[in-house]
């Protein structure tokens, strides 16, 4: 796989903090680089334990062991890219060096298990689909917001939660940040549940591994299932009023083209998208 970059950017979101840059050929751990030295980073909002965060392990020695490599409880730390290494006692980030130690913004150490949602359409114009200009492919659109935290457009995923099933991480999410399902009454929730059903009863797996994104740390990563769930004739999605939620502030119909500037390695999946379904790009 091609080596991540976001993983990388040169200021760690949400601080101040710079990583150690880490050149291209510099990022396998099969490199020799006795120069690194990652600076170590955990957010305070992760030290003080929310739910989803693990305990500080380097520190809180009396702290019983977490299972990597396995299922511990009800949370998942199985990599979707196979076995990772444990070294000092913390794992290793199976696709290299960041430039940054601890967990950063990220609660779980080793991987973080996401879910990500592509919802299709085609774009319709009075004659039809609409086709694009210069390649004449009928054009896709997927359900995309901005996200609250950086306001960078993505996929409206998010994380799984313990004991959760990704189908139905896909599903929360979807509802939580593109529809506000969160806001809604308990008889709107119940009529949006029935509608739910129909739109993601099925779903077409397009990715499942390691995510690039800018969170990520030596010790920390995101990983991800992402679906895609498409309306081919235009008759489930479009009784559906999209209203931006939770940790998005912005929610639309996106067309998909590969000079889309997305969160993390979202565009990765929606070319897998565009591919499976013949459309512009
Ligand atoms: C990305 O972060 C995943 O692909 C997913 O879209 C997202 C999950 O994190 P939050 O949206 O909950 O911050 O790596
Ligand atoms: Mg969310
Ligand atoms: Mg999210």
């Amino acid at each position: 796989p091609k080596c991540h970059v976001k993983a990388r950017c040169e200021i760690y979101p949400r601080s101040q903090i710079k990583r150690f840059p880490v050149p291209d050929d510099k990022v396998p751990w099969t490199t020799n680089f006795p120069e690194y030295k990652p600076v170590d980073y955990t957010a305070d909002s992760i030290l003080k334990r929310p739910v989803y965060a693990d305990p500080d392990i380097r520190t809180e020695k009396d702290s019983p062991p977490l299972t990597f490599n396995g299922c511990d409880g009800k949370i998942n730390r199985v990599s979707h890219m196979g076995k990772y290494e444990i070294v000092d006692g913390v794992p290793r980030n199976p696709q290299g060096r960041t430039g940054l130690k601890g967990r950063g913004q990220l609660g779980r150490w080793g991987p973080n298990h996401a879910a990500d949602p592509v919802v299709t359409r085609w774009k319709m114009d009075e004659s039809g689909k609409t086709l694009n200009g210069s390649d004449g492919r009928p054009v896709l659109q997927f359900v995309s917001v901005q996200r609250r935290d950086n306001h960078q457009w993505a996929i409206p995923g998010g994380m799984v939660d313990a004991g959760e099933v990704v189908t139905a991480t896909v599903r929360r999410e979807f509802g939580e940040e593109a529809l506000n399902s969160m806001e809604m009454s308990p008889e709107e929730k119940k009529r949006l549940e029935k509608e739910l059903d129909q739109l993601f009863s099925t779903g077409r797996e397009i990715y499942r591994g390691y995510v690039d994104d800018p969170r990520n740390t030596d010790n920390a990563w995101m990983e991800t299932v992402a679906f895609n769930f498409h309306d081919e004739d235009n008759s489930c999605f479009g009784k559906i009023k999209l209203c931006a939620g939770d940790d998005a502030m912005n929610v639309q119909w996106m067309d998909l083209s590969g000079s889309l500037d997305l969160y993390a390695s979202h565009i990765d999946f929606l070319a897998e998208v565009a591919k499976n379904h013949n459309a512009s790009w």
